[in-house]
């Protein structure tokens, strides 16, 4: 993971939010994967409101871990309380097989930044006792800890944000994420302008989508991170599956467009139980 955010060159993040998702994103060539707070919760049927649990993300950050041998940068929302439920958490994650984690300098419950206008932030020296806490918990370069930045979706300005940026640098985070929700990459070019790469720099367009790539690596910015496109690319197919079979009365019109049940066996790696089957099950007895 450390490998993935370092200023050198920019790495992508693919979203991720169960095993499945893990192992297809892998497949697809990414390197690292973004266990995303907003897919899982989705996925779980949940609102990204701390709805779900730090014990249900760490089960499916174990699943995904399982599954892929790619870094895995977690979404640890706002550490899920104070700095000893961070620290907790952070330590359950990395034993779940997570590369780094995330914290968004905001309470508990937080609201995703793209809901509603309510995003107070935390307090500057508290959310620092946070990152100090994981960093003492689960200390060496094995594990990436990225401070989240939410000064400009609060509405602050590039003072607030920066000023927050060198407290976090200061108390031991590994890299800067600074999110926008506005439609143009402007505040997070300036950002990155005016922060100089102290430490790494971590993006999220999804709302600034236009913004070409090549934009970023002129800037400097480490890490894209692409953050929630499986889960919505996801549910456009599954509307569109359950669109189809209602109103054709059938599968067969559809068949071709879905994956085929062999390219699902392929995913969950079939072949290696019958490899293991071969050589652990004994030839003279039915199982
Ligand atoms: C997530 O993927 O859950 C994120 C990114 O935190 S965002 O939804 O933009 O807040
Ligand atoms: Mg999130």
């Amino acid at each position: 993971m450390r490998g993935l955010i370092q200023p050198r060159s920019l790495s992508f993040l693919m979203e991720a939010h169960d095993a499945l998702s893990a192992a297809i994103a892998e497949r697809a060539g990414f390197k690292g994967l973004w266990a995303s707070g907003l897919s899982i919760a989705t996925a779980l049927g949940y609102r990204d409101a701390n709805e779900a649990s730090w014990t249900q993300l760490t089960d499916v950050v174990e699943r995904m871990a399982d599954a892929v041998a790619v870094p895995i940068l977690v979404d640890g929302d706002s550490g899920f309380g104070n700095f000893n439920n961070a620290r907790l958490a952070a330590k359950k994650l990395r034993d779940s097989g997570a590369a780094g984690m995330c914290i968004e300098d905001k309470g508990f419950p937080k609201m995703n930044s793209f809901v509603g206008d309510r995003h107070p932030l935390a307090d500057i020296e508290e959310f620092c006792g946070r990152i100090k806490a994981i960093k003492d918990t689960v200390p060496g370069r094995g594990f990436v800890l990225v401070a989240r930045i939410e000064a400009l979706i609060a509405g602050h300005g590039q003072d607030e944000a920066l000023k927050r940026a060198h407290a976090y640098a200061d108390a031991g985070a590994d890299a800067i994420l600074i999110h926008s929700r506005k439609s143009d990459a402007n505040e997070i070019l300036t950002f990155a302008r005016n922060w100089q790469n102290r430490l790494p720099v971590v993006i999220v367009p999804t709302k600034y989508y236009k913004t070409p790539v090549a934009a970023y690596r002129a800037s400097g910015i480490s890490t894209v991170i692409w953050a929630n496109h499986n889960m919505r690319a996801a549910v456009a197919a599954m509307i569109e599956a359950c669109r189809r079979i209602l109103s054709e009365d059938g599968i067969a019109g559809i068949e071709p467009e879905i994956a085929s049940l062999e390219q699902i066996f392929d995913l969950m790696r079939y072949d290696e139980l019958a490899a293991a089957e071969e050589r652990y099950l004994p030839k003279h007895v039915d199982a």
